[in-house]
């Protein structure tokens, strides 16, 4: 696979170099780092246009709470100079701009098919090839797939008896219609209360006429402070963008080296110290609450505290006591991915909006004018899931991918994702999952993983290319003892302790297994030692 070989096959002839699978921001930087190495490559994206899960997750409210002048590419020191983010956690429309932007700066859609759904993928061993087909029919080839389908892609829609009978407009958050939704005088329905609930409950409570939301699990959500992007504090990133990505890509979940996370115990606080940390964290708003302590994901007493202290807030937030109490969850904070929020827990005070708690029988059944559930009828005109994804494997598995001896990513998977650094499965040479599960992917601001994923792929097949080698595949022992080292480290901390999607409990019959690695920095450090030591761990031929 020499550049010049490359340039005899143009895109769009029969064998690419490469094909990614996704035009999100993934996809997107997996293309331009192909283009800048040489290799030709076609993206297969199933939306009509770039952006990936901010293509698709239109709801009211979205917006990212990782701060803008984080989430964005760093490759490029030209495009982040020149974007100027409005506010310091960005709106999903201006995000979707942004990734637009990128497109156009890199004339990337000349190399990218859109309305194009990948359904199967086929390791051909003698030709070293993958063969894709897709939804449509249409048949591609390449030396190397690269996964970029993103870890939050598949929307998660609960099967609940008469789910078809309901005569009124049903949306998910994460299938957000393109056209305009208003709820004005309607009577609206919500089930979930996860981050898409909880950033568009409080808009769609302006418009409905009354608004009823079903909670089978209460969350934690910190408010988001939200404002216009600060002139100076841009200037001042500005004028050193490159250090600060870098000392973001040095902090635990790759962003957030302005927070000033306190490394500190919060046992060795006392309760007054607590106190001022947490209310300190609380007025600046945003995922910073979680820095007031360097022990609240690892130690449950500390975790606890900070618990305490949200339920406190929420009580203080919330008018009527039961609600209050109803809204107070009790497991870890941030177990779940912890929710940022501008006026959640305030829009339970509004006389039109009430919170229906089904964690004990769930939802018995739609019906044509509403739902029933704990032997009460409820009647809306409209039902909003906001019941999330099939995080991680979700999007991978609902592909028929298949490797060596026509082995299937979902029968290798059946007791869990198995793979060597997130990156690659053992029988299936040639295949790269950009930010897959075993790598620190949603612990972390996605774009740093996902350009970390992509340099490390890059590098990975230039070096291939310079020694000769064709194949590349994960070596089964190695996949093995990774998947046990992100057991061991999750182990580690709170997360594995709750019902969090992170373990694919939101979807039933999926397999129990954490799936994220917390650690990006000693994350990047393996991975660059990997490659360093002619990438141990995988086997070249
Ligand atoms: O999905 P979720 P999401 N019956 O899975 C409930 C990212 N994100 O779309 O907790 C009744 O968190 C479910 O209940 P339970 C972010 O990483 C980021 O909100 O499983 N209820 C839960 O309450 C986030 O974590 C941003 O008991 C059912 C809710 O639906 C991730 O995406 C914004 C149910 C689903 O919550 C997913 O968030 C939005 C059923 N059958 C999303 N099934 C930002 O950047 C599920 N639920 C801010």
């Amino acid at each position: 696979m020499h550049a010049r070989q490359a340039a005899a096959r143009p895109s769009g002839k029969a064998v690419h170099d490469l094909l990614i699978v996704g035009a999100g921001f993934a996809g997107m930087y997996m293309l331009v780092k192909a283009r800048e190495l040489g290799f030709t490559a076609q993206v297969l994206e199933t939306g009509m246009d770039v952006g990936g899960t901010w293509y698709w997750n239109r709801y009211p409210g979205a917006r990212c709470d990782i701060e803008s002048l984080e989430y964005s590419y760093g490759f490029d020191e030209a495009l982040q100079q020149e974007w100027k983010w409005s506010e310091r956690f960005a709106p999903q429309p201006e995000i979707l701009d942004y990734a637009r932007h990128v497109a156009q700066r890199f004339d990337l859609k000349r190399d990218i098919r859109f309305g194009t759904r990948v359904v199967s993928a086929r390791f051909d061993e003698a030709a070293n090839l993958w063969h894709v087909g897709s939804e449509a029919g249409e048949l591609f080839q390449a030396r190397f797939l690269v996964m970029a389908t993103g870890c939050l892609s598949s929307a998660n829609l609960p099967a609940i008896a008469g789910m078809e009978s309901f005569a009124g407009p049903t949306y998910h958050t994460g299938r957000w219609p393109h056209e305009p939704v208003d709820f004005t005088g309607q009577r609206v329905a919500v089930i979930g209360t996860g981050s898409s609930a909880v950033q568009s409950i409080p808009i769609i409570a302006r418009q409905a006429r009354e608004l009823t939301v079903f909670q089978r699990t209460a969350t934690y959500s910190v408010p988001a402070r939200n404002a216009p992007l600060d002139a100076a504090y841009e200037a001042r990133v500005k004028a050193d963008y490159r250090g600060f990505r870098a000392r973001n890509e040095r902090m635990p979940a790759g962003f957030g080296s302005n927070l000033n996370a306190n490394p500190a115990s919060a046992l060795e606080a006392g309760a007054e110290g607590r106190e001022r940390a947490f209310e300190e964290r609380w007025r600046q708003g945003g995922l910073g609450f979680t820095r007031a302590f360097g022990d609240i994901v690892l130690n449950a007493e500390a975790n606890a505290y900070a618990a305490a202290f949200v339920r406190r807030k929420i009580s203080a937030l919330v008018r009527d006591p039961a609600t209050a109490a109803l809204l107070s969850p009790s497991q870890p904070v941030a177990c779940k991915r912890l929710c940022v929020d501008s006026g959640y827990y305030e829009t339970f005070n509004l006389p039109h909006v009430r919170l229906v708690d089904i964690s004990q029988g769930g939802i018995e059944r739609i019906t044509p004018h509403g739902l029933v559930a704990g032997a009460q009828d409820y009647s809306f005109d409209a039902l909003v899931f906001a019941t999330g994804f099939d995080a991680m494997t979700g999007t991978l598995l609902r592909m028929d991918i298949r490797g060596r001896g026509g082995l299937a990513l979902g029968e290798k998977w059946r007791a869990g994702p198995l793979n060597y650094l997130g990156l690659m499965v053992a029988g299936f040479p040639n295949l790269f999952t950009i930010t897959g599960p075993g790598s620190p992917s949603v612990l972390t601001n996605m774009i740093v993983s996902i350009e970390q994923h992509v340099r490390w792929i890059g590098a990975c097949l230039a070096w291939m290319r310079a020694q000769g080698r064709r194949r590349i595949e994960a070596n089964a022992s190695a996949e093995r003892a990774w998947v046990g080292h992100v057991n061991e480290v999750a182990g580690q901390t709170i997360f594995p302790g709750c019902n969090s999607w992170y373990l694919g409990a939101n979807v039933p019959g999926k397999v129990r297994v954490f799936m994220p690695l917390p650690g990006f920095p000693a994350y990047d450090e393996k991975c660059r030692a990997v490659a360093a030591a002619a990438y141990e761990g995988f086997e070249l031929a």
